[in-house]
């Protein structure tokens, strides 16, 4: 069977884009279908300035979300990264294989160590070494299919090398994993910068729709989001970048495809309404489940421990193999 890993970071609150391009798919498709693992991997939320608190409280809040969205712990393994320590041991065996160079090049660490700078703050070693981090989520439990947002190809391609190339000189230890994307949603933009990635560390915005946000708030957010000049209402990704992701969203949340709206509007107004209206009622019942469960924070531990403890025993044989393989008496 295909064996499916995916995770979120814990670095703010999770927004519409992680849903549309990530988590929908998963509790939608990859669980039903495949061997599925899914993680919050929280120690990627230590490689920039962060509250300690607030980490474990987002993590705990991301988890939350992710069963509130569907997934099913009798169809999926849900865990938190840190509580399975194979992740950070395969890691170091990782950076042996790769090279200061492709860890560089990876345009997320160049965009957030830009980031970093601009706000007087240091670059932290962990930013630079994240993708060699994420490489060994992946590579630990044998992983076929990686289904994340647009912005992660790069790293997910960089999983690849790495595993090829471990394989090559040390022997076959590792499967080699492909990234998947959904056909809509892989990259929403914000509402306010329709140019920019909606991310969850920009943190407060009119610009990003939270996936806890009350409808009125989502309404106003929408109804606000920046368009373009001219009347037409035309599926143009790079003219009219706006027009584009509230036309991306739509057809996400209904299913269909945003070049088919092309034309059907004759109103920016009325664009947005239905856009707004649909992102309501997809949020409502995440929402609701997230209400339920916070009541029951027991239940949420407890699908933790045992995800945990499942992982653990997954990733294990593997991350000692890859030990022997290069020399290492432990494991
Ligand atoms: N805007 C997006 N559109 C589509 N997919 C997205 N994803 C993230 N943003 C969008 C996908 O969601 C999954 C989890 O994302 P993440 O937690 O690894 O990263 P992030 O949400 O992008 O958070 P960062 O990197 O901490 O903050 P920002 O973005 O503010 O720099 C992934 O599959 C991701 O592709």
């Amino acid at each position: 069977m295909t064996r499916v890993f995916s995770g979120i970071k814990p670095t703010g609150h999770l927004t519409l884009g992680n849903y549309l391009g990530a988590v929908r798919q998963w509790a939608r498709v990859d669980q039903h279908r495949t061997d599925a693992l899914f993680c919050v991997v929280d120690m990627h939320a230590l490689t920039v300035d962060h509250d300690p608190a607030r980490v474990r409280r987002l993590s705990r809040q991301a988890a939350t979300l992710l069963l509130a969205s569907g997934l099913d712990p009798e169809l999926c393994t849900v865990f938190v990264q840190s509580q399975v320590d194979e992740h950070a041991r395969l890691s170091y065996v990782l950076e042996c294989v790769a090279t200061d160079g492709e860890a560089r090049r990876m345009i997320q660490y160049k965009e957030k160590a830009a980031r970093e700078r601009d706000r007087g703050g240091s670059v932290r070693l962990s930013l630079l070494t994240y993708p060699v981090l994420m490489a060994a989520d992946i590579l630990a439990y044998g992983t076929d299919e990686v289904p994340v947002g647009d912005d992660q190809t790069q790293h997910v391609e960089l999983a690849r090398d790495l595993a090829v190339r471990f394989n090559q000189r040390y022997g076959q230890a590792f499967v080699v994993p492909r990234a998947t994307h959904p056909k809509v949603g892989a990259r929403v933009m914000n509402l306010q910068e329709p140019t920019s990635k909606m991310g969850k560390t920009d943190d407060v915005g009119p610009g990003i729709v939270y996936l806890l946000d009350e409808p009125d708030v989502v309404r106003k957010k929408i109804m606000r989001a920046v368009t373009d000049s001219g009347r037409e209402v035309v599926y143009d990704r790079v003219a009219r970048p706006g027009l584009a992701n509230l036309l991306e969203i739509l057809a996400a949340c209904e299913g269909g495809n945003p070049e088919d709206l092309s034309g059907v509007y004759e109103s920016y107004g009325a664009l947005k309404k239905d856009t707004a209206e649909a992102v309501v009622e997809l949020l409502r019942p995440v929402q609701q489940r997230h209400k339920e469960l916070c009541a029951d924070p027991a239940y949420v531990e407890e699908v933790l421990r045992l995800g945990a403890e499942k992982a653990r025993g997954m990733a294990r044989p593997r991350v000692d193999a890859a030990y022997r393989a290069i020399g290492l008496l432990a494991g």
